[in-house]
């Protein structure tokens, strides 16, 4: 039996079989974890649809993080069809293009600011507090995911860099808050992998050439390495951590020198 049979997981962020989040729920359905999948827009329904038949699900609905009427909403859906829910991942991230170009200070402006946090950094906190009656008192689990733009500059990661900077903060202190009723909350910081979110960001080759020629694993990860790490810090195997980030990046964040 899988470590998360009988676990309910919700999983934010599907996109294409590239994204992160189908690494997270192919690993977690492998573990035996009931899914529910959501997608941004109508635009990707068919193909969240489609990935749900795969991992034997026909549990999937819209969820527009900007929208609360729509964070609502899923709940309201998930409440219908199931008793409660185990396990959250969050796999959204998003500013405007325009803020991913150029230097800090050239690119940022009040608006770009403004949606890279919304997007990236206070949707998590709205879907843990819309979700938290289903969550109460199941021993389960949040997860998001950060990157390293949240702790050290990188280049062109620009304001995406504070909106996971504030995301992380956001694992402490939701965390804090829903721990004592029995919930954990924690984060993974993940190197860099193609995928949609990545696409067409200037330099990100050079990063994923970096990357392999410097971390001490000298490869860089996928979204199965970063899909089991998820599946692990969701179950009970992981039922004494809470509030962290978790780095699967082979090793890069730990390197602070190389003769590569
Ligand atoms: P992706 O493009 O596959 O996933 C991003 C998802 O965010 C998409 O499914 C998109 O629909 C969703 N999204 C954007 N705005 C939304 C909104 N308003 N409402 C609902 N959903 C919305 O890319 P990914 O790389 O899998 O990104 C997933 C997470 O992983 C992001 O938080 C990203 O910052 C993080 N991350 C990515 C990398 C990387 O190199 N790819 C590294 C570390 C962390
Ligand atoms: O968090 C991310 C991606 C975030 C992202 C990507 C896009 C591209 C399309 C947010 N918003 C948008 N908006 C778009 O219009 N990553 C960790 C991947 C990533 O993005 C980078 C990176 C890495 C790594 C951007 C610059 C430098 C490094």
């Amino acid at each position: 039996m899988g470590f998360l049979a009988g676990k309910k997981a919700l999983i934010v962020g599907l996109a294409s079989t590239r994204s992160i989040a189908w690494g997270i729920a192919q690993a977690m359905r492998r573990e035996g974890a009931e899914l529910a999948l959501s997608y941004q827009n109508d635009k990707l329904q068919g193909r969240v649809e489609k990935m749900g038949a795969e991992l034997d699900t026909d549990l999937t609905f819209e969820l527009d993080v900007a929208a609360d009427a729509n964070i609502e909403q899923a709940m309201a859906t998930l409440g219908e069809r199931w008793d409660g829910l185990d396990i959250l991942v969050h796999s959204v991230g998003f500013a405007p293009r325009d803020q991913l170009e150029g230097g800090f200070l050239d690119a940022i402006n009040r608006k770009g600011f403004q949606i890279a946090h919304d997007i990236s950094a206070y949707s998590f906190a709205a879907l843990a507090k819309a979700a938290r009656p289903l969550m109460a008192g199941r021993n389960g689990a949040l997860l998001t995911l950060s990157y390293l733009g949240a702790v050290k500059s990188v280049p062109h990661y620009n304001v995406m860099g504070l909106a996971k900077a504030s995301l992380e903060s956001a694992v402490r202190f939701i965390a804090a808050d829903v721990g004592p009723g029995g919930t954990r909350v924690n984060g993974i910081s993940a190197g860099p992998i193609k995928t949609l979110a990545a696409a067409g960001i200037s330099g990100f080759r050079t990063m994923l050439h970096h990357v392999e020629k410097v971390s001490p694993l000298r490869k860089n990860v996928s979204i199965d390495d970063v899909g089991n790490t998820a599946a692990f810090l969701c179950s009970d195997l992981a039922a004494g951590i809470t509030g962290e980030i978790v780095y699967v990046d082979a090793g890069f964040n730990t390197v602070g020198m190389s003769l590569e």
